[in-house]
């Protein structure tokens, strides 16, 4: 197979059908010279979490000599799909991506079933009932997270009810509807919050991940709701947002209300440093070296797990603080 650099494709060049004349022309079952060619096909660049994990993908690739076709659907499924089939159709050796939503892949990866190319689901799952259609799903247990996330808030209910009112009431900026982390994190955490009656969730909508939709949701929850003790953010970026929210309606993140957060990159750990966030469960984003070794393993041919979970931990302020210099991502 001919070495090529690595390509950033966005979606406009998708759309533009600049893909479609670079087939290779030789098998999809590995290469002779040994270098492997994957077509990854990212969810965009939403957060700080994709940001990391994007680079941890695009590194581990070039250190490996794996020659890596990227895209970055921006966030829709369209786009997603699109990239996977004009990696069919350039004949990759392997397909990997992280599904914007869980369900609507079938079709595509039938395709890149009948044209034997292997796929390997990364950080988020798929909503299937043909197990055949991918070999591999490598990420996070979401569950587990906002199981994490809810214990935090039972074990600190006391503390948590701000207006001591005797109820804590919890507003939760959810991620990408449809999206296995926010339909997970949100199963999570409100399987552990219903052991404490005092923990209600009064308020829940989606802010898509970001830093601008957690602001936006934020405002807007800050006007309808009466006594918001606890935010419950899916991902450290809408719980920044949701700082600036509350900041500009003068109350104290952290202390006025509680802020809880998944993910620990870097700003999020200095905003919990600080006191602003309260709680973080991590979510590791550095998947690209777990990712490449599994693509060597299975175009090898040797048998890998259905499932690959990595290992998270949570912080807490001053878990915070002492790690943050040191933090990769
Ligand atoms: O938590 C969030 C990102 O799928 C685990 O997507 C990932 C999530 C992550 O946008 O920040």
């Amino acid at each position: 197979m001919v070495k090529k650099t690595l390509v950033a494709l966005s979606a406009i060049a998708l759309g533009a059908g600049t893909l479609s004349a670079c087939g290779g022309g030789d098998s999809a079952s590995g290469s002779d010279d040994g270098a492997i060619t994957m077509g990854f096909a990212q969810v965009g660049a939403e957060s700080g979490w994709r940001t990391a994990n994007s680079a941890s993908i695009q590194d581990t690739a070039e250190a490996e000599g794996i020659e890596l076709k990227f895209s970055d659907a921006q966030q829709k499924q369209e786009n997603q799909i699109k990239a996977i089939r004009s990696y069919i159709q350039q004949d990759v050796d392997i397909i990997s991506f992280s599904p914007v939503v869980e369900t609507g892949w079938d079709a595509v990866l039938q395709e890149a079933k009948r044209a034997g190319i292997p796929v390997i689901l990364t950080d988020r799952a798929v909503d299937t009932d043909d197990e055949s259609l991918y070999v591999t799903f490598l990420g996070s247990d979401f569950v587990a997270e906002g199981e994490k996330a809810g214990q935090w808030l039972v074990d600190n209910a006391a503390d948590s009810d701000v207006d001591g009112d005797g109820d804590v009431n919890v507003v939760e900026l959810q991620g990408t509807t449809g999206a296995a982390p926010a339909i997970d994190r949100k199963e999570g955490f409100e399987s552990v919050i219903s052991s404490d009656p005092s923990i209600s969730i009064s308020a829940s909508q989606t802010g898509d991940f970001t830093r601008d939709g957690g602001k936006q949701v934020m405002e807007a929850f800050l006007q309808s709701e009466e006594g918001i003790d606890v935010v419950y953010a899916h991902n450290d970026d809408m719980g920044l947002g949701a700082i600036e929210a509350i900041e500009a309606a003068g109350l104290v993140p952290g202390e006025d209300i509680k802020i809880i957060t998944v993910d620990a990159v870097r700003d999020g750990m200095a905003a919990l440093a600080e006191g602003k966030i309260n709680f973080i469960v991590e979510c590791n984003p550095l998947l690209g070296p777990q990712l490449m070794e599994l693509a060597q393993q299975v175009l090898d041919g040797e048998e890998v797990p259905r499932r690959v979970v990595t290992e998270e931990t949570t912080f807490t302020q001053e878990q915070a603080a002492e790690v943050l210099e040191s933090r990769e991502y």
